[in-house]
């Protein structure tokens, strides 16, 4: 049977017109401010629904420029994904000088206070594909554009302020190592296996960054609640050539968090998209998540007297021993209009610096600066990213490059060349020793040779001080981290070779791992290369003790019921208003329920869709009806179960006593963080407590294994 014009009535959904074709499907066609649909060359399409054939049920045709133009463009949809850091999620914002630092370097962006630039910003894990899941166990990338007068500048930094790794010559063994096993190809986007551990027990180099990956920093709460940091030492330069060195931290206004292992590895499940949910969330309703820039500033007198050396990317600078001063802040306002076109094309470079900005002879710093270049021609194709929108400088550029993979702007009129003699603008643009790019004229003399320095060989007295500097509940959940990442190992000599390691760091973390792996005996410490010294405690390296002040910015999980008491819930939606919370209804049905006064409320989740790991707190406001319901629903009890296992605070009316009984929550169960909510104004009360985020006097309760 052939289409005729009769199959085609319009007919109407919304305002939209659309035509029915011969197998019932709806489509759009033009009309008013809509527009026609074209081809890649502009040629109007007049049926986007069905092949060109010889007759009805006869063969497709060649001859077919639409169809083969459009198959053709979706084979090759695909780029490689970044071999590192292939899952991200970015987004736009500025950044906004709030103290000028003309007086360390002449990087015009760091000059007049109260100036913006626009800023784009991408966060990532490392180890996982690009379809992986957000809340692997890994460091968080944190890459910032930032679009200034004087060119782009890229800070490519992480969540952590080390690196496994002194030499960037190393780089490829350790991804290999991390990533999937090569023959097996999997696990996906996690460390615990056999390959991650064994490179890691012959590198002890890595044992600082073991420390901050294995601690809750390895599975932060949102993007938008984790610190950044470029890692390595720079240069701030000044006009006349002074230089200061400096390390970059971002700081995020809405405080530090993160979640328990337990709860990471069932959010995976239940939302792998977690974390660029939150942001999208976040920023779509004008939460605009705010990052402080501070820098340690330090000279070469400092530099020659510190511990460590400042080119060695496995150290850090303690901020008790050298304070970060504020420079400007971080604000994203903007999600992408496109992910392709702007997060999966946008393409950080450390080598983009800005004049009164320079590299300084960290090796990993070096390697870094060829890498980055190479990997964005594999990977967009060509010599040209910078002509792609997310890739260009927002200021205004003049050279002689030209032609390659899509050019875009090829320089005009006849000169492409320089030194020329047209003169005048005919010239095209010229250098200049006053503006331009100069870099810091440091001495370099040496014999070639392949070695480290001396002073990168402690590798201990760092990892020691990050584990003494955290809370008790931390420093149990490294010792449980590595214990949990061990266990997957299934190569018994690998498993105390880390142990071993560990001995150099706290023999208190060693025997708890040894004691969680059930090791006969204590292997030998490794023999350190150099003598381990105990460093003071560093406040800053811990998140617990730099804890929110409020509970702004965070989400409340309702476990709800029909007959649920309106006033309570009145009071719980305007005490989250004042307090900038949000508030997720999680009801048997995703249409929602009445309230005991018949109020029709709309749920955000139906229940099995809706465990309590995805909230920061939970509240049960259930009918009696409701209660004695879901306490026969293995989901709704998960809900409680999991809320009290991880740590939250959970409020509850005195309706839901039969659900928190199957829940196994009754007589010494309940705690200080499991709280009655008698009377809406308990509420206010309530929502003041979880600013504490979690109630960690009840872990310990939890952990029998
Ligand atoms: Fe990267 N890294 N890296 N890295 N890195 C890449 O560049 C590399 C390192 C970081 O959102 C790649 O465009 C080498 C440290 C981030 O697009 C690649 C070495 C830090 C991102 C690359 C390092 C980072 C990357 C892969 C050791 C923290 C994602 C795709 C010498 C300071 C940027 C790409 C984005 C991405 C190489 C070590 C951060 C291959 C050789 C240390 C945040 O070029």
């Amino acid at each position: 049977m052939s289409t005729t014009d009769t199959d085609r009535k319009p007919v109407t959904l919304g305002e939209e017109k659309v035509q029915r074709g011969a197998g019932g499907e709806t489509h759009q066609t033009a009309h008013g401010d809509v527009p026609t649909l074209t081809t890649q060359q502009g040629v109007p399409v007049a049926d986007d629904q069905n092949t060109l054939k010889a007759g009805a049920r006869g063969p497709s045709l060649l001859e077919d420029f639409h169809f083969r133009e459009k198959i053709f463009h979706f084979d090759h949809e695909r780029i490689p994904e970044r071999v590192v850091h292939a899952r991200g999620y970015g987004a736009h914002g500025f950044f906004e000088l709030t103290h000028s630092l003309s007086d360390i370097t002449r990087a015009d962006v760091l000059q007049r206070v109260g100036e913006r630039v626009p800023a784009f910003v991408r966060f990532s894990t490392v180890a996982g594909s690009k379809g992986s899941f957000d809340l692997a166990r890994d460091a968080r990338g944190f890459a910032v554009k930032l679009y200034t007068k004087e060119g782009n500048w890229d800070l490519v930094g992480n969540n952590i302020p080390v690196f496994f790794i002194q030499d960037a010559i190393k780089f490829p063994d350790m991804v290999h190592a991390v990533k999937e096993e090569p023959d097996r190809a999997f696990p996906q986007a996690q460390s615990a296996h056999d390959n991650f551990w064994d490179f890691i027990s012959l590198t002890p180099e890595s044992m600082n960054m073991i420390m901050w990956v294995m601690s809750d920093r390895g599975i932060p709460r949102s993007f938008r609640f984790m610190e950044g940091f470029a890692v390595h030492t720079f240069r701030f330069v000044t006009a006349d050539g002074k230089s200061t060195f400096a390390k970059f931290h971002w700081k995020p206004k809405q405080g530090l968090q993160s979640v328990v292992w337990n709860e990471a590895v069932k959010i995976n499940g239940a939302d792998p998209d977690f974390h660029r949910r939150d942001l999208w969330n976040a920023i779509q309703a004008g939460n605009y998540p705010e990052w402080e820039l501070g820098v340690q500033l330090f000279d070469d007198e400092f530099a020659d007297t510190f511990d460590f050396d400042i080119l060695d990317a496995t150290k850090l600078i303690p901020e008790e021993l050298v304070p970060v001063q504020p420079v400007g802040r971080l604000v994203l306002d903007r999600m992408v209009d496109n992910f392709f076109a702007e997060t999966e094309q946008v393409a950080f470079c450390t080598q983009n610096v800005v004049p009164g900005i320079d590299f300084t002879n960290d090796p990993l710093l070096q390697g870094r600066n060829f890498s980055y270049l190479d990997t964005q021609l594999k990977r967009l194709g060509g010599p040209n990213f910078t002509h792609i929108p997310i890739n260009a400088p927002k200021c205004p550029f003049h050279h002689f490059q030209q032609d390659g993979h899509g050019a875009m702007h090829n320089p005009k009129g006849r000169v492409n060349y320089e030194p020329n003699s047209w003169g005048g603008e005919a010239g095209g643009p010229r250098e200049n020793p006053q503006k331009g790019f100069t870099s810091y004229p440091q001495n370099v003399e040496g014999r070639k040779e392949r070695v480290r320095s001396e002073k990168f060989a402690d590798h201990y007295s760092q990892a020691r001080q990050f584990y003494k500097s955290q809370t008790e509940v931390e420093q149990t959940h490294i010792q449980q981290a590595i214990t949990f990442e061990l266990s997957k190992v299934e190569t018994p000599a690998i498993r105390a070779r880390v142990v071993s390691h560990l001995l150099n760091i706290d023999t208190g973390l060693a025997q708890a791992v040894a004691d969680g792996l059930g090791l006969e005996k204590l292997p030998d410490a490794a023999p350190p290369a150099s003598k381990v010294i105990d460093l003071p405690e560093s406040p800053a390296l811990s998140i617990l003790k730099n804890g929110p002040k409020t509970f702004e910015g965070r989400k409340i999980g309702v476990l709800i019921t029909n007959g649920a008491d309106e006033a309570i819930l009145e009071a719980l939606e305007k005490t989250a208003k004042a307090e900038g919370v949000d508030l997720e209804l999680v009801a048997p049905q995703i249409g929602g329920i009445k309230t005991s006064s018949g109020r029709h409320v709309p749920a955000g989740q139906r229940v099995p869709g809706g465990p309590s790991v995805l909230y920061d707190a939970v509240v049960l406001l259930l009918s009696e009806d409701g209660a004695k319901q879901l306490a026969n629903d293995a989901d709704a009890k998960d809900f409680v179960t999991d809320a009290y296992a991880h740590a939250k605070f959970i409020a509850h009316v005195p309706e839901a006593a039969p659900l928190l009984k199957k829940a196994g929550l009754t007589d010494d169960a309940l705690d200080e963080g499991v709280i009655t909510l008698e009377k809406p104004s308990s509420v206010p009360e309530f929502v003041k407590t979880c600013r504490a985020l979690r109630f960690w006097q009840r872990e310990a309760k939890v952990h029998a294994v």
